[in-house]
């Protein structure tokens, strides 16, 4: 009987210790309001599962507040930023005014209706935001999603926390470059880190070719000056991409790929020639087998 316990007790310390290392799943869902997350978050790396539920399609980023910022300013930056995207402004000065109020951490680039992304990165205590630079999609006047309660704070309590697993695959961010995996990249759900050794703000976008596209097609319709016309030449993927990054920083992203071909690029733009990072050398093309 006495042996019995001892054994019990061993098998649940062996759970408790087991528990205490494995990666925090942080739960976010967009409804047709709003974030819903919980309000405290575990220092040290922590997976964010995002999906959404009713939420019009945008990116979500996860951001950290400068010490002493106002975070009703930085929401004011992130609509500013979205409603100048989806204008086809000139957003360099938004962004530089935003980007110091903080640090960008990652995220997802498009999360539509019933999709989810998973994005895993390390977080030290502190007072973050959850936003994006999306709008509701009305061409005449858009409005910021930001503005429409996509805004949400939480706060990173002080401790250890767990430690980042190791990624299947890399990819590299500088000014201005894409570093692939130099291993070929197969077919499956991976994780990929995607590491930003630059010194501006970077994002990998990531989308499939559809099977009648070719890489000479995409590099003709992006040389071609205005608006895309056509069909889409991209298939719709929820989940693929990494959201911007501030320099140094670094974060995972689970993506299940299918053989065919990919492509990445970055569109945040130049402070020095307003071109975006793409026109500069980062975009790439790379073949999954
Ligand atoms: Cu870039």
């Amino acid at each position: 009987m006495k042996h019995t316990r001892v054994s019990l007790l061993a098998v649940t310390l062996g759970l408790c210790s087991a528990a205490a290392q494995s990666v925090p799943s942080v739960n976010v869902t967009a409804t047709a309001s709003g974030y819903q997350m919980p309000a405290t978050v575990p220092a040290g790396y922590v997976e964010f599962n995002l999906s959404n539920a009713s939420a019009p399609s945008g990116d979500i980023v996860v951001f950290k507040l400068n010490a002493g910022t106002d975070p009703m300013g930085v929401k004011k930056g992130f609509a500013a930023l979205a409603v100048g995207l989806a204008m086809g402004q000139d957003t360099i000065d938004v962004e530089k005014q935003l980007f110091s109020s903080g640090q960008l951490y990652g995220g997802t680039l498009s999360i539509a209706p019933k999709s989810s992304a998973r994005v895993g990165m390390n977080l030290e205590p502190g007072t973050y935001v959850l936003s994006n630079a999306a709008t509701n999609d009305d061409p005449k006047s858009p409005k910021a999603l930001a503005d429409m309660g996509f805004f949400q704070t939480f706060t990173v309590t002080a401790g250890k926390g767990a430690a980042a697993p190791k990624a299947d695959y890399t990819v590299q961010l500088a000014d201005f470059a894409v570093s692939l995996p130099p291993t070929q990249v197969t077919a499956g759900t991976h994780t990929w880190e995607v590491v930003n050794q630059g010194r501006q703000t970077h994002f990998m976008a990531m989308s499939k070719l559809k099977p009648s596209v070719t890489p000479e097609d995409v590099m003709k319709m992006m040389a071609s000056e205005g608006p895309p016309t056509g069909p889409d030449p991209m298939e719709n993927i929820p989940g693929l991409g990494m959201n911007a990054l501030s320099p140094g920083r670094s974060a995972t992203v689970t993506m299940t790929l299918t053989p065919g071909t990919y492509f990445t690029a970055c569109f945040v733009a130049d402070p020095v020639t307003h071109k975006p990072h793409a026109m500069l050398g980062m975009m790439r093309f790379m073949t999954v087998k």
